[in-house]
């Protein structure tokens, strides 16, 4: 069985939603980030980014087991081992792969330094807060513009890269309704899908008030410097 170990953010569920699309058996591993699981020896072994997601599969190609660390990847493999929510062209595949590259160098980065300066550094650098959110707004008018003319990120063909997109531009979309009709047009087609709507909330049972955005309360010291400070940036 496939074997997924994640938490509730953008870029573990777009991997949950990919397993419930493609009806895959697959079982979690829970890793706290807030309480250091990202550092215990047995997940650096997985992962020496010391990051969620990462994926095991026991049937890799030539049957051998296989490891994959990196949501994008993991979706390009799975994708690829199933034959699912690829585009039929290989032009297309190209295009697929254009925007998993924008998410993530683009929007997952960006988003994420955003809600770092707005909502969990204690400092509020008036300076980092503004271009991080430009940068957000930004990208979001690139989506909702490509999508003006197309019905998902591939022409008329679902695949990973909405997979991909999706968990990470939700939570602007309901934070600012109305600015991006096309992006928010085209969220609302996922959405309406059972299973995205399983992936998008299979680790909500975890979900700690800290960690979702704008929910400062209770994120403490410890998990600042877990996630941010001499924790993180211990030499290993
Ligand atoms: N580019 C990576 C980013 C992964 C990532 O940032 N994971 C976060 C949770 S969404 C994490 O595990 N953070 C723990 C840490 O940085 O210590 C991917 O897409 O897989």
């Amino acid at each position: 069985m496939l074997e997924l170990w994640s938490g509730p953010t953008p870029n573990g569920r777009k991997v949950s939603i990919f397993l419930e699309e493609a009806g895959l058996e697959w079982c979690w591993h829970y890793v706290d980030i807030l309480d250091g699981d990202q550092f215990k020896p047995e997940f650096l072994a997985l992962n020496p980014n010391n990051k969620f997601p990462v994926l095991r599969d026991p049937e890799g190609p030539d049957g051998e087991p296989i490891t994959l660390w990196e949501s994008g990847a993991i979706l390009v493999y799975l994708a690829e081992k199933t034959g699912r929510f690829l585009p039929p062209s290989p032009a297309g595949r190209y295009t697929m792969l254009q925007w998993i590259m924008f998410q993530m160098a683009g929007v997952g980065p960006m988003f994420g330094q955003f809600a770092h300066f707005f909502y969990y550094a204690k400092d509020k650098i008036p300076y980092a807060i503004d271009r991080y959110r430009r940068e957000t707004e930004r990208l979001m008018r690139v989506m909702d513009q490509h999508l003006q003319a197309r019905s998902y990120f591939v022409e008329e063909t679902y695949t990973i890269a909405d997979m991909c997109i999706l968990p990470w531009v939700i939570n602007r979309l309901d934070a600012t309704p109305g600015q991006r009709p096309h992006l928010e047009a085209w969220a609302q087609r996922l959405r309406a899908r059972p299973a995205v709507q399983r992936g998008l909330v299979a680790f909500d049972e975890k979900v700690r008030p800290e960690i979702i955005q704008g929910g400062l309360k209770g994120f403490s010291d410890e998990h600042r410097a877990v996630l941010f400070g001499a924790e993180q940036y211990r030499e290993r």
